[in-house]
């Protein structure tokens, strides 16, 4: 079968169906004789044995609390936690491992910088600059901080191809922004921004830069002295980690003028009765007992992904992509929001016509196909495009061609059922 495939599809870059076998749930069946084809990892990726195993043998051999007890399993404990922080330094290229917070998640990470950063640097009156594509989590924080401080906000527009407007950033850098936060990579039509210039620029109309990763890291190589940015955010259930770890990475001179987001044990250097002294840098922002075990597991994952290698993944994902769009373009009346294959990632959001995006979603299902429909929390950008509502297949290292075959006749089967 692996064989038939590549020949069926040459652009096969990794061997897909190896990497299969080391995802326990790709393995099931949804119902009697009907396999699993998972093409939501935008939502959440799959986990491979490894990191599964990982965690486990974290809670079967060394559990303890870190950063306190002076026993061998805290110390474990805590060298494990703190190897995995230098495991994500490595992975997208920090000078050092005291940039690394470990969070809940990408949400998390950005409201840390919204309440630390944004409430003790900015002023009433200040500019925040976002963009139409975000995702609720680089949106809400900011108009939560706006309300509560009267701060302005601007989003760069997004054109009917589905990418940044660029004179309407060059128009809106001119209005002078403190921040500039944006995804890295959009989560409903794919689209990979140009991180690298447009951090560039902000920086020269003197904003500070905030990039959303949460579906950059797990797909491709960002390396956050490259990019230059100030303040970067992920998640680790989006690349093979388990779900609760997330990271907030900054630039030291940045994290180090910010206040403490959550009070509570670890983050305290000293404590008397109505005062304390912050701890240093990362634990400053790290109060109360982490997601130890998560952490682990997101070192686990960092190691499976580095084993692959990136650009192997990425490459692989572009293949898919492109072919996706080659395959779904054939379907009359199937609408495909966002740009072509070479300016995006991993992700096809489309719909049929005559068709709600959750019922397509539910006939899917009947396949064994897991998509999502919906507005992916990114409501504005549903409103750009004057729908309600879009079908989302994404796409991942595990993810094979075959699949995309099946989601391909599966919506044929769709547009039989409403005779459209
Ligand atoms: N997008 C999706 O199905 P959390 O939930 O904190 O791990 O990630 C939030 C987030 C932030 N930015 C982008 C670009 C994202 O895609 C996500 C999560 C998932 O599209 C769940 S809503």
């Amino acid at each position: 079968m692996a064989e038939a495939m590549a020949e069926l599809h040459p652009k096969v870059a990794l061997d897909v169906y190896k990497i299969r076998e080391d995802f326990p749930v790709l393995g099931r069946q949804v119902r009697p004789g009907v396999p699993l084809v998972y093409l939501d990892s935008t939502a959440t990726s799959q986990k491979p044995a490894s990191v599964i195993e990982a965690m486990n043998a974290y809670y079967r051999q060394h559990n303890a609390n870190i950063h306190r007890g002076i026993h061998v399993l805290a110390e474990e404990a805590t060298a494990m936690y703190e190897e995995a922080r230098e495991k994500v330094k490595n992975f997208i290229g920090a000078a050092s491992s005291r940039q690394i917070i470990f969070t809940r998640n990408t949400t998390e990470a950005i409201n840390l910088v919204a309440y630390s950063w944004g409430l003790s640097q900015l002023r009433r009156g200040d500019l925040i600059l976002l963009t139409e594509m975000e995702h609720h989590s680089n949106l809400v924080p900011w108009y939560l901080l706006a309300e509560r401080m009267d701060l302005r906000v601007e989003h760069v527009a997004v054109t009917a191809e589905g990418v940044l407007d660029e004179n309407d950033f060059d128009r809106k850098l001119a209005m002078g922004p403190r921040l500039f936060a944006f995804t890295h990579m959009s989560n409903v039509v794919g689209t990979i921004n140009p991180a690298k210039t447009m951090i560039a620029k902000a920086h020269q109309a003197g904003a500070v830069t905030l990039l959303d990763g949460a579906q950059s890291v797990p797909h491709f190589r960002v390396d956050v002295q490259e990019l230059d940015v100030d303040f970067l955010a992920f998640s680790g259930h989006k690349m093979c980690g388990p779900t609760g770890i997330g990271v907030l990475y900054g630039k030291r001179e940045l994290l180090e003028n910010m206040p403490p987001f959550l009070g509570g044990g670890d983050m305290i250097k000293k404590v008397t009765l109505g005062a304390f002294k912050p701890n240093e840098l990362p634990y400053k922002f790290e109060a109360g007992t982490p997601a130890i075990a998560e952490a682990v597991g997101l070192g686990a994952a960092i190691d499976y992904l580095n084993k692959i290698g990136m650009d192997v993944i990425c490459q692989h994902e572009q293949g898919l992509v492109r072919y996706a769009l080659e395959r779904l373009r054939e379907v009359e009346g199937l609408r495909i929001f966002g740009p072509s294959a070479e300016k995006k990632g991993g992700v096809v959001s489309f719909l049929v016509d005559g068709v709600h995006a959750h019922d397509i979603s539910q006939i899917l299902d009947q396949y064994g196909i897991a998509i999502r429909a919906g507005h992916h929390c990114a409501m504005p950008l549903h409103e750009k495009f004057q729908v309600p509502a879009t079908a989302r297949a994404s796409f991942y290292l595990y993810t094979t061609f075959e699949e995309i075959d099946r989601l391909v006749e599966a919506i044929y089967r769709v547009k039989d059922i409403f005779g459209v």
